[in-house]
């Protein structure tokens, strides 16, 4: 069944000039873009995108990491595509993601890890929310 998940490119890999290397390994791995915008976040969106990991240690690294540069957001469509998009962009910490994957060739460490992907259906859509109004998405 058709799903959508979310994906933002992080300020690293827009800052590597790696956006089009990514969004061609996106393409090529058969996900239709539906919508792509190039923002900031500033410190306090960056908090409320990553609320869930607010207990965690790294919370406030990785908000400043995220808030520091430019983010690229998309939604992308396919057949399972929350847990198909999980598997193709590699494990979290770079080192560890499977060979031909987005974060292993692209990511540097686990907070710089080249993208987000959202980890459930329920999760894309509050994502896709926080970025994207349904106009401004194709299809
Ligand atoms: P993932 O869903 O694969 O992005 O991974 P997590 O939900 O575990 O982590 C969310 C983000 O927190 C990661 F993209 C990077 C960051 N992170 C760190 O900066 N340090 C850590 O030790 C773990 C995660």
């Amino acid at each position: 069944m058709a799903e959508r998940t979310y994906t933002m490119i992080k300020p690293k890999s827009v800052a590597n000039n790696n956006i089009g290397n990514i969004v061609a390994r996106i393409q090529s791995g058969g996900y239709k873009i539906l919508g792509m915008k190039m923002v900031q976040l500033s410190k306090q969106d960056a908090e409320k995108f990553y609320a869930i990991h607010a207990e965690r240690p790294f919370y406030g690294e990785l908000t400043d990491f995220m808030s520091s540069g430019p983010i690229v957001a998309m939604v992308l469509e396919k057949d399972n595509c929350v847990a198909d998009y999980r598997e193709f962009i590699g494990a979290t910490n770079p080192a560890e993601a499977a060979e031909g994957t987005i974060r292993r060739d692209f990511g540097t460490d686990i907070q710089c890890n080249a993208v987000h992907a959202s980890d459930s259906l329920d999760n894309a859509a509050i994502e896709i929310g926080f970025f994207f109004s349904n106009r401004e998405l194709v299809g």
